[in-house]
């Protein structure tokens, strides 16, 4: 059987932003659960917005979302990615859960997703590089992925490991990071509700180029947190090392909020373009989920553990 991959579905066929948002006021207002389920967006999750400023947001063009990445594995340029991940393979895909946990064991893709109901979550993405997109992912909370497996009492934090595989990543045949890409966050940064794999956006399947087939969302932090093509899962007792902090230890922490008032150490970070804008804004303390995740850090220097 010819199975369609997203990549060789023609632009023409691929919803446009304001199709999409028409779609989705229809659906909102005429509350017919068989026409979301069609499009992969669920109605209950149609105001899923972190904070009202999230209401004025626009969403960034699919075409610019698709084709303005970072993803090293696939080159350093904006537009590698589109470019060089199309023929990507993202099946067969597991994912290895190893480390402080009750149920260690490398989980086929499909068992990982089969109970998983995705939902749609709209997020500002904001790259430490000083653009910024909204976006409409697909997916779903993470920890309804760790609460299966388990971590024991001693697990803190979590690794997270991109797929190493320079055959098919020709970004990976350069030392430009130490390969393979890894990403850490604590136990409860982890287990927090806004944090979600995403396994599409749009209402479509992840493109190859946006971290196909499952890639972490974490809105508060800056964009490189989000890792992209995860094939492990690590349950440790101490804080992992994270490839940008092996890269650029004074430039790029284990933290990494979105921080207006702790400038990177070569530009400020106190303004953004969003990308298809022309005026650049002011950024906001934890991207402006500050309400939902500021909690997790009271009482921590925020310069200190940037
Ligand atoms: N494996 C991997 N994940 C990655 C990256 C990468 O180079 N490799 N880049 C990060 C950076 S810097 C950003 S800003 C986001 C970009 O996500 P997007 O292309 O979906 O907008 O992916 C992050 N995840
Ligand atoms: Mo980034």
């Amino acid at each position: 059987m010819l199975i369609r991959r997203p990549d060789d579905i023609p632009a023409s066929e691929i919803t446009d932003e304001r199709l999409y948002l028409n779609r989705r006021s229809f659906i909102a207002t005429s509350g017919l659960l068989g026409v979301a389920a069609a499009t992969g967006a669920l109605p209950g999750c149609l105001k899923a917005s972190p904070s009202d400023e999230q209401a004025s947001d626009k969403l960034t063009p699919y075409e610019d979302v698709t084709t303005y990445n970072n993803y090293y594995e696939f080159g350093t340029g904006k537009e590698d990615p589109a470019e060089n991940a199309g023929s990507f393979r993202t099946r067969p895909w597991s994912v290895a859960v190893e480390g402080l946990v009750r149920k260690p064991a490398v989980y086929n893709l499909e068992d990982i997703l089969r109970p998983v109901r995705p939902e749609e979550r709209v997020y500002r993405l904001r790259c430490v590089e000083g653009w910024s997109m909204v976006i409409p992912w697909l997916g779903f909370p993470l920890a309804s992925l760790i609460n299966r497996v388990e971590p024991t009492s001693q697990a803190r934090y979590v690794e997270f490991t991109t797929l190493h595989d320079p055959r098919q990543m020709p970004g990976q045949r350069r030392p430009v990071l130490d390969w393979p890409y890894t990403e850490g966050l604590r136990l409860d940064e982890a287990l927090h509700p806004l944090t979600i794999l995403a396994t599409g956006l749009y209402g479509r399947p992840l493109p190859n180029q946006n971290g196909a087939p499952l890639r972490l969302v974490v809105p508060w932090k800056y964009g490189f947190k989000s890792i992209k093509g995860i094939v492990k899962l690590r349950f440790t007792d101490r804080q992992p090392a994270t490839a940008w902090n092996k890269a650029a230890p004074a430039e790029y922490g284990f933290y990494s909020n979105v921080n207006p008032e702790v400038d990177h150490p070569r530009w400020s970070q106190a303004k953004e373009r969003r990308i298809g804008e022309f005026l650049r804004r002011r950024t906001l303390m934890f991207n402006g989920y500050g309400d939902q995740v500021a909690r997790m850090y009271a009482g921590m220097d925020l310069r200190r553990f940037y």
